[in-house]
């Protein structure tokens, strides 16, 4: 496969001054007539008219009228074009009901709908499927479907046809296209200029009563955006579309969003509260890329992270702003290090702006998205709040209706500020993640940290250069109180020191506090100073960051050194779990144990060969403990977790059923699963459902549960995965691959549904010791079901291969039956464009 650099940008030799599509709908036979206008682009010097184009069928195309014969190549076609404008008109045929790949145009129950980012479009018509090329569309629908939607405004309809316009130029890959027998959840957004906007969300009928929270959710975030960003919406119309086979969890199409159904559909009786907080996530985040990433777009798809990172950050603050801040905190950053470090510590590590690629597909990454957003919260950390306002602003005024980059981003930032970004601009360019050491002076009342930072070579990248780190530090006295409140220091240097004077007595550091930066802190803090940190901390990150090493290390130390739980933090650990004046959601996180990945990568760090059945165990070993030696307090806990009220999906009512979950998981330990069944029996509601039953599974005890809750939810998609995931995700080590082999064997296993593949294989690699069971097999099996699939969904396959980027952190035997089932993927003939160049980055 080709490899393309981000050094090769050139642009377009053309502009796009406008597009009419006419799509004549068939399953098999769809005709799509294209009339667009073209003008010679001043700014290019090539004026060569090669449009991208594949798997089309060209039945005529016209320049000015007169047919032309182009020349045809393998991804699109080349004509001889006048240097001047000019009318290209094209009719093509493709086949959406063969299209497995879920890119382009394609069917999913009956209904038409597109996916065209990243380079879906050309797989629609002849086009230059590239973000810099922004044109305005007018798009007639022919089909005696119902419900025939595109981007923009209704123009007309009539019986079998209707005609959008989008008034706003855009790049084909926000381009999007849905008909269906579809049912529509309507509502109404007046926004703060007074204008009327249409709200939609449409969905196959029978999910009709699933559509309600969306629709807050959307409102809310419209609101949001108008009062934190300025951005008020800019069509008459906004349309959301639930689609059952989706390669991703929703895109941002201008003015028609399509989700997949389960980033939109939710209601108490089946979906979990994290279920409706990630909706609520995804609704805003489509929502916000109105404006970063659709009035604003990337000038090429090495700039993804221009759109990704932003909207990512601006989603996160809208969630801390509906919800906890702490707590948003505290997941993005166990989000960050369970997928995130391990991309970055690994084969497929890659800078957040990455520099080439074969398939643009494999960099929808979390480094890109992720690490992308914590750069941006890095930023507005070091300029402060009121200069972050300052540049937006100036971002949006500047580049409204454009094609940016990186550097046009960074730009606003030193002209709003004065400041100089050329080394804090490594973020985008260096990968791996930054390792920051700590070491502590006390002389004379002054107080002295050292940091040294060193980020360890990665694909590509031999030697680092110091990044620009915000370390956020707070100094606390013996007693607890907050001698010196956060403060940021600004480290440049590979190692700096910063002095905190006029201190009565050694303090005791809080670093990093909120993870001001994302890199891994290297302090070796004493148990008794964690301790200290999880009972007096004021930074509600950092107390629980105290927590979660002390967890890790007592782990570590189970682990390597054989000794038991660690009672002292257990003992520290309950007292904060019983506090009945913390919130509920953040004792539930104070809970959460560190992952069985993060061990193994903390093992493989220092220097022990992880062993994923040892992990396994500890980790069961301490949450048995765990479970006994608190026997005491459930009972309160129990009782103070009740929700007596009507059932909602709020930051308190969650917090409360978070923390009643873990609970329930330790009450089952100590009674083999009666308050777990009684609570599967009489539960109203998912979540408590499914925290039963995942109880159940876990006490061998879930056999009538399983078959009860499939006989209740067999006829509904989204719970019947959940139901094929938790039965992989929860099965013992020795049991996962031969659950996960079983389940494909079930009748309702749908493999080509995107959804239901990733629940079983998905659930299949979360469990860390089930996958990497000695014998193989979890590597053979999906190994098998990855080849299969490839032939028919070449992103989501790739996707799936990550499953295996942490391979070389295993024992030998372990690493070279991986290594043969990477070596058969990459053998297999015919393999895709997307799974060749994730496979190949694998095996390095
Ligand atoms: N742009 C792809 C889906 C998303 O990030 O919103
Ligand atoms: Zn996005």
């Amino acid at each position: 496969p080709q490899t393309i650099y981000l050094k090769d940008y050139k642009p377009f030799g053309y502009v796009v001054d406008d597009v009419h599509l006419t799509f004549k709908l068939a399953p098999n036979s769809t005709r799509v007539v294209s009339k667009i206008t073209f003008s010679p682009n001043p700014d290019a010097t090539d004026r060569q008219f090669r449009l991208h184009g594949e798997q089309l069928k060209l039945i005529s195309s016209k320049i000015n009228g007169s047919d032309v014969s182009p020349v045809m190549l393998d991804d699109g076609l080349l004509v001889d074009a006048p240097n001047e404008t000019f009318v290209w008109e094209a009719e093509v045929e493709i086949a959406p009901e063969a299209n497995t790949a879920l890119e382009g145009l394609y069917m999913s129950n009956g209904m038409y709908c597109t996916q065209c980012e990243a380079e879906g479009f050309r797989k629609i018509t002849y086009y230059p499927d590239r973000p810099d090329v922004m044109s305005v569309f007018t798009v007639r629908i022919e089909s005696d479907l119902p419900v025939l939607l595109s981007n923009g405004n209704p123009v007309a309809q009539g019986e079998g046809w209707a005609e959008w316009h989008d008034p706003w130029p855009k790049p084909a890959y926000l381009f999007a296209l849905v008909a269906g027998d579809l049912v529509n959840h309507p509502d109404r957004f007046v926004t703060q200029s007074g204008k009327d906007v249409e709200l939609n969300i449409w969905v196959r009928p029978g999910d009709e009563n699933k559509c309600a929270f969306g629709m807050e959710a959307l409102k809310a975030s419209m609101r949001w955006d108008e009062e934190v960003y300025g951005r008020e919406y800019d069509l008459d119309i906004f349309n959301i579309v639930a689609v059952d086979d989706f390669n991703m969890g929703a895109m941002e199409n201008k003015g028609l969003n399509i989700f997949n159904s389960s980033c939109v559909l939710a209601s108490p009786e089946t979906s979990t509260d994290a279920n409706f907080e990630r909706i609520e996530a995804i609704i805003a985040h489509e929502y916000f890329h109105n404006w970063t990433g659709n009035r604003i777009t990337c000038r090429d798809w090495f700039q993804l992270c221009l759109k990704e990172g932003l909207t990512v950050y601006r989603d996160s603050q809208f969630t801390s702003d509906m919800r906890s801040a702490p707590v948003k905190r505290i997941s993005d950053v166990i989000e960050l290090r369970g997928r995130q470090f391990p991309e970055d510590q690994g084969p497929l590590s890659h800078p957040v702006r990455p520099e080439s690629f074969q398939e643009i597909n494999n960099f929808y990454t979390a480094t890109v998205y992720e690490k992308g957003a914590e750069v941006i919260g890095m930023l507005k950390l070091l300029v402060g709040d009121d200069a972050y306002a300052k540049a937006l602003d100036m971002y949006f005024d500047r580049h409204d209706g454009q094609a940016c980059t990186i550097e046009d981003w960074l730009q606003v930032f030193e002209d709003a500020t004065g400041r100089d970004l050329s080394q804090f601009k490594r973020w985008y360019s260096q990968s791996g993640t930054p390792r920051l050491a700590v070491s502590e002076k006390f002389e004379d009342g002054t107080y002295t940290l050292t940091f040294k930072q060193h980020t360890p070579p990665t694909p590509g990248q031999d030697v680092k250069e110091p990044q620009v780190l915000p370390i956020a530090v707070g100094l606390l006295a013996q007693d607890g109180t907050e001698v010196t409140p956060t403060t940021v220091l600004e480290m440049t240097e590979a190692e700096q020191s910063f002095e905190f004077s006029g201190l009565d007595a050694k303090p005791i550091p809080s670093i990093l506090r909120g993870f001001s930066a994302p890199v891994v802190l290297e302090r070796t803090t004493s148990r008794e100073e964690n301790l200290f940190l999880l009972e007096h901390d004021t930074d509600p990150f950092n107390r629980w960051e105290a927590s979660r090493t002390l967890a890790r290390e007592g782990l570590i130390a189970m682990i390597t050194d054989g000794v038991g739980s660690d009672t002292l933090w257990l003992n520290a650990l309950k007292t904060a779990v019983a506090d009945s004046t913390l919130d509920p959601a953040y004792r539930a996180l104070l809970l959460s144990l560190p992952t069985q990945s993060e061990l193994a990568q903390t093992l493989f760090e220092q220097g022990v060969t992880p062993d994923p059945m040892a992990i396994w165990t500890a980790t069961d070993t301490l949450r048995e403990d765990m479970a006994k030696s608190w026997a005491d307090i459930l009972p309160a806990l129990v009782e103070e977790t009740k929700v007596t009220e009507a059932f909602k999906p709020d930051a308190e009512q969650s917090g409360k059923r978070a923390l009643a979950a873990s609970v329930l998981a330790m009450q089952t330990r100590l009674d083999g699963g009666a308050v777990a069944k009684a609570q599967f029996e009489t539960a109203d509601n998912m979540t408590l459902q499914l925290s039963a039953l995942t109880c159940l599974i876990q006490a061998d005890a879930a056999e009538d549960a399983l078959k009860a809750f499939y006989d209740q939810w067999k006829d509904d998609r989204l719970v019947m995965d959940k139901w094929f995931g938790l039965q992989v995700g929860a099965a013992k080590p020795a049991d996962a691959a031969n659950c996960a082999k079983a389940l494909t064997e079930h009748p309702d296993f749908d493999w080509k549904n995107p959804n239901r593949f990733r629940a079983v294989f998905g659930g299949l690699a979360m469990n860390h010791a089930g996958f990497h069971n000695a014998d193989g097999s979890g590597y053979e099996l999906l190994a098998d079901w990855l080849i299969k699939l490839d032939a028919k969904n070449p992103q989501t396959t790739a996707r799936m291969c990550t499953a295996f980027q942490t391979w070389k952190r295993y024992d030998a035997d372990r690493q070279a039956k991986m290594r043969a089932c990477l070596t058969r993927i990459s053998e297999t003939p015919g393999l895709s464009r997307d799974t060749t160049e994730m496979v190949s980055r694998l095996l390095g």
